[in-house]
């Protein structure tokens, strides 16, 4: 029924448990397609799974054409599925003019195959490939991307859902919703904007939200997307009226949360970060950090719909239609949506079922996040990402990280091959794997040791990350020098 709707992909007959699936039309040109398979016939023997080809590529962001580096040519990368329990291969060939790799965000996955560039893999040289093999243990809404450089604010991103064998939720169709903040190709490309960040002294002060606890990001993005798309020329999910539809919400964004309501509806949040709520929420919006993600049920009424998702302090926004009525005139894209003013989803809220929740840890310690004065270096624990903070837990342990920010900014905080609960005050709490943490707040994260290896753990707002905010989680020993063998 959708131009959106999940068209089987060119590799879904060569596929096992995962299966990669594509948008029909929109941001893909039949040449890129081509080459795509052409890179596969390259090979000489068929994939038994996804192949992701990482290159240069000219992808539409609906009101222009920018040029990048994407997978397959696509923005966002194909559609990759698979089933709780199963195996997703993926192949990823890297036709760029640097090394990459590819992280899947959220998979509580084998060390080796994490993506993590000097932690768990050297990065795959130019012409180089890489063949990714994991298991996926939870269901739930995922992505996955490039973790080199500054390659995720381009192109190389893409969603990854994980079906539940036994999916107990009730619904009759769903809709991803990947959100994005854009320059690369309008404002130079984001090592440029990188570089620029890191010549200049003090951040942007008119960039401030509440919710955010003051300075929202570091720098204004041109374009913010949803699926690839430019509010200009906005996605359309297309439905009918009294549809009950599940939305997964990615924030696949560099440096920019997102508030997000859909015009005339009120939400019930289901799952975070993958995980199920063992009460779903019902609110009006939510706010949605670099990593995170967030599912949710909607019974659509009759018309069209904005989808709108606010750029948080930056005075800018994603956007998208929800269509059940061909007659209905479209939404105006800088309609001011009350939902976005009302009865917003706070972490307090969420609980994950009983049968999710982590063991208590035995110890905490203390992660504290700072900024030297330079304002372009961020720290944790004091160390940079060249001389990283380690945190060493033993298998089996489960460890309290306190996470206590006394940096000025917020920051989105990711840990690789892990899921953290998060304790709030008087509940279980959620688990996750990304948590926004404010100025002078401090977070409470258990850990449950159980899958060994040396684990990034950063700040995932990209230009932080870059600017030092990244340090390890590591069973055991150190591994002598592993840390460095990228610098
Ligand atoms: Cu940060």
């Amino acid at each position: 029924m959708s131009r959106r709707s999940f068209v089987t992909g060119a590799f879904a007959a060569l596929t096992g448990a995962a299966t990669v699936t594509r948008a029909a039309a929109g941001t893909v040109s039949g040449a890129v397609s081509g080459a795509v398979t052409g890179a596969v016939a390259a090979r000489g023997r068929p994939p038994k799974g996804v192949v992701l080809r990482a290159a240069p590529a000219k992808v539409s962001i609906g009101s222009r054409t920018v040029s990048t580096w994407a997978y397959d040519g696509l923005l966002p990368g194909p559609r990759i599925e698979a089933t709780a329990g199963g195996v997703v291969r993926a192949r990823l060939v890297n036709n760029l003019p640097a090394e990459t790799t590819v992280h899947w965000h959220g998979i509580r996955i084998a060390a080796p195959m994490d993506g993590a560039p000097g932690y768990t893999q050297k990065p795959v040289p130019p012409g180089g490939s890489f063949d990714y093999t994991f298991t996926v243990p939870d269901a739930g809404t995922y992505f996955y991307h490039s973790h080199v450089g500054m390659q995720n604010d381009r192109a190389l991103y893409g969603p990854l859902i994980v079906a539940d064998p036994h999916e107990p939720l009730g619904y009759d169709q769903e809709f991803t919703v990947v959100l994005d903040d854009w320059l690369d190709g309008v404002t130079g490309t984001p090592d440029d904007a990188l570089r620029r960040l890191n010549a200049s002294t003090g951040h942007d002060d008119t960039l401030r939200s509440t919710l955010l606890g003051g300075v929202t990001g570091e720098l204004r993005h041109p374009y913010h997307l949803v699926n690839g798309r430019a509010a200009t020329t906005p996605e359309v999910f297309a439905s009918r009226p009294g549809r009950v539809v599940r939305f997964r919400v990615i924030n696949a964004a560099a440096d920019s949360a997102f508030r997000v309501a859909l015009g005339g509806h009120r939400m019930t949040v289901t799952h975070a970060d993958g995980f199920p709520c063992a009460r779903p929420v019902e609110v009006d919006t939510f706010l949605i950090g670099m990593g995170e993600r967030y599912d949710f049920l909607v019974r659509l009424g009759d018309g069209a719909f904005p989808l709108v998702a606010v750029a948080e302090g930056k005075r800018a926004r994603a956007f998208a239609i929800v269509r059940t009525s061909r007659a209905a005139s479209p939404p105006d894209r800088n309609v001011r949506l009350s939902e976005l003013y009302a009865r917003i989803l706070r972490y307090a809220d969420l609980n994950c079922r009983r049968a999710d929740a982590l063991p208590r840890p035995s110890r905490s310690v203390t992660v504290t996040l700072g900024m030297r004065p330079s304002g372009n270096e961020w720290t944790l624990n004091g160390k940079l990402s060249d001389d990283p903070m380690r945190l060493r837990v033993e298998r089996g342990e489960t460890v309290r990280i306190v996470l206590d920010n006394q940096s000025p900014m917020w920051h989105p905080m990711h840990l690789h091959g892990h899921t953290f609960q998060l304790r709030t005050a008087g509940a279980r709490g959620p688990r996750k794997d990304t948590v926004n943490i404010l100025p002078r707040e401090r977070l409470n994260i258990d850990v449950h040791a159980d899958n060994p290896g040396e684990w990034m753990f950063h700040c995932h707002n990209l230009y932080h990350q870059e600017q030092g905010m990244m340090g390890a989680f590591g069973y055991g020993r150190p591994p002598a020098g592993e840390h460095r063998m990228h610098h």
